[in-house]
């Protein structure tokens, strides 16, 4: 399944092995290193689950030995929906004990993206967890196996009619798989700007990379304990150094039912957290609240923020507040990771999204012409690397818009590019509503809004917010005659199997959309003539 345009140049393939970059173990063979290396120390803890590095390779190899006893085969993709428990990991490392490919799906995902998920990437499995924050995910499952037929699925707790991940029997696979280092370990799911999510194939060579170069930017060692608070499935939480950066150093990971302060708090206090991760919002939240709580932070030395742009002003509070360490990072999915470096001078620190995490990430900083803009200017950021993807799963309409002939990604944000290759966001060219690090595509909630029959057109633009950084807002033609309340749009669009972050924040009645003497206007035009006349007020 790996498409030609997926794999890099030989020549640079060639540079990255010679850099060291690449280094060939696969993430089974991962497993089993770290299995060897660090058997009786902590791995995970999740709820009253606490698993040595011992157990969490036995608990794999039995999830990759049921996986295989399913008639799996190696190269199957698996689609995962898992929220944050110890099982994450015996089960993404049971796929990979086995061969298998996992496509992480958000615990916040519906029928629609899941459906979705398993079609493009042919999905011949489904995992998930019976509930999770009071969500019930049996009807979900029971509504994509009808839609899907041979689909099997795995349940992590009471399965009902479904295979229990429990039931898997005690044998255990005892070698890992071989895997070609060079191709695909998994599918992650992009933000994009346009429709469903795409499908981001990521490496094993190249994920690896970017995890032993973050661990070591972030400064993990085998004595760090690292707090999941974002979801799991996410890239930032996975890789940024992630729980992988973490047991790739037989350091311990602590799992977060949710992010919210006061249960991180008492984790941070119980385990001694040292290092975790969050999106600007929740450390806006992590910041009121820690004054106030009565846990014990003073284990906690650096606090990641990414996925959104963190405000100079709220970066400069974490260390007074928190007395930690702030790490700016600017990561996406398709590959290039920026960090600020721990040792970095406060303003860089407070001012900047960080640098590149290896000396062999191409940036390249161009105006609307594809000329170089010189340094301090703002321009459209693209990027090639030894860990930066070069086309996306089975995609070639994306393939086309997303990357130049020469393999650079085209990664939509607008960046100024200052001394030292630090790098500071100023904003999205795309159509894409970051929403407190949740990506939204306006085009994909524009179209479940023109599918309820009162609707004749829609535009949805992302709004600047004091506490999401951006929010969204769904301005509405109706069709003529028809009526609709605000309310009942939403509560339609909800209706369509989504992840309740895409429904509209806001809805905003129109009389009809402009269009020029030319006709049609692009979208991107309307979406901002829309913003300017009723919301910026310019
Ligand atoms: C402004 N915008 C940012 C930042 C990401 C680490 C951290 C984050 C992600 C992630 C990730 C930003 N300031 N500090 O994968 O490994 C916006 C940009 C970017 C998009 C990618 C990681 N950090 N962004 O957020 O794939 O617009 O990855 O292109 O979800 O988030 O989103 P995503």
């Amino acid at each position: 399944m790996t498409h030609p345009q997926q794999i890099w140049p030989e020549d640079l393939a060639a540079h990255y092995v010679a850099q060291g970059y690449w280094t060939g173990e696969s993430f089974g063979q991962m497993l089993d290193r770290i299995t060897r290396e660090f058997g009786p120390r902590t791995a995970v803890v999740a709820g009253d689950t606490r698993w040595s590095y011992a157990d969490l390779g036995r608990e794999a190899r039995r999830c990759a030995q049921g996986f295989a006893g399913l008639g799996l085969v190696p190269g199957d993709r698996v689609l995962v929906q898992m929220p944050n428990r110890a099982e994450f990991l015996s089960v993404v490392f049971g796929l990979f004990h086995a061969g298998l490919v996992p496509v992480y799906a958000l615990p916040a995902h519906r029928e629609t993206e899941l459906r979705h998920l398993a079609a493009r990437s042919e999905a011949r499995a489904y995992v998930c967890a019976d509930r999770h924050e009071g969500f019930d995910y049996l009807p979900l499952a029971r509504r994509l196996a009808a839609d899907l037929p041979g689909l099997r699925v795995v349940v992590a707790g009471e399965a009902a009619e479904f295979l229990p991940l429990s039931g898997f029997a005690p044998e255990e696979m005892p070698a890992p798989v071989p895997r070609d280092p060079r191709g695909v370990a998994f599918l992650q799911i992009s933000g994009g700007s346009t429709g469903l999510p795409k499908l981001i194939p990521r490496t094993h060579d190249d994920y690896l990379y970017s995890i032993r170069a973050s661990a070591e930017i972030c400064g993990l060692g085998p004595d760090s304990v690292f707090l999941v608070a974002l979801p799991a499935a996410h890239n930032f939480p996975m890789s940024s150094p992630g729980y992988l950066g973490a047991l790739h150093v037989g350091a311990c990971v602590v799992m977060a039912p949710n992010p919210q302060p006061e249960p991180c708090f008492a984790l941070i206090a119980r385990e001694g957290v040292t290092l975790t991760g969050l999106v600007p919002p929740l450390a806006l939240l992590w910041l009121q609240a820690a004054p106030r709580t009565k846990h014990d932070l003073r284990s906690l030395q650096v606090l990641l923020v990414g996925g959104a742009k963190f405000m100079a002003e709220a970066a400069a509070r974490v260390r007074p507040v928190l007395g930690c360490t702030l790490q700016q990072v600017f990561g996406m999915a398709e590959g290039l990771v920026n960090y600020t470096r721990l040792d970095d001078p406060d303003d860089i620190i407070t001012t900047t999204q960080g640098r590149p995490i290896s000396p062999d990430d191409e940036v390249l900083v161009l105006d609307d012409a594809g000329a170089p803009v010189p340094e301090g200017e703002p321009g459209n950021l693209y990027t090639r690397g030894p860990y930066t993807i070069r086309a996306y799963h089975d995609h070639p309409a994306a393939n086309a818009r997303s990357f130049t002939p020469d393999g650079f990604y085209r990664t939509g944000d607008v960046v100024r590019r200052l001394p030292g290759g630090y790098l500071e966001v100023r904003g999205r060219a795309g159509d894409h509503i970051n929403r407190a690090g949740e990506k939204i595509s306006a085009e994909e909630v524009e179209d479940h809004l023109l599918a309820h029959p009162a609707v004749f057109d829609a535009a949805v633009v992302g709004v600047e917010d004091a506490f999401l950084g951006e929010r969204s807002c769904a301005f509405v033609v109706l069709a003529e005659g028809a009526e609709a309340q605000a309310r009942e749009l939403k509560s339609f669009v909800r209706g369509r199997g989504i992840a309740e972050f895409k429904v509209p924040d806001q809805v905003i009645f129109v009389p009809g959309f402009e269009t020029t003497a030319v006709g049609k206007i692009s979208r991107k035009a309307l979406r901002a003539a829309l913003k300017t006349r009723y919301l910026d007020k310019g």
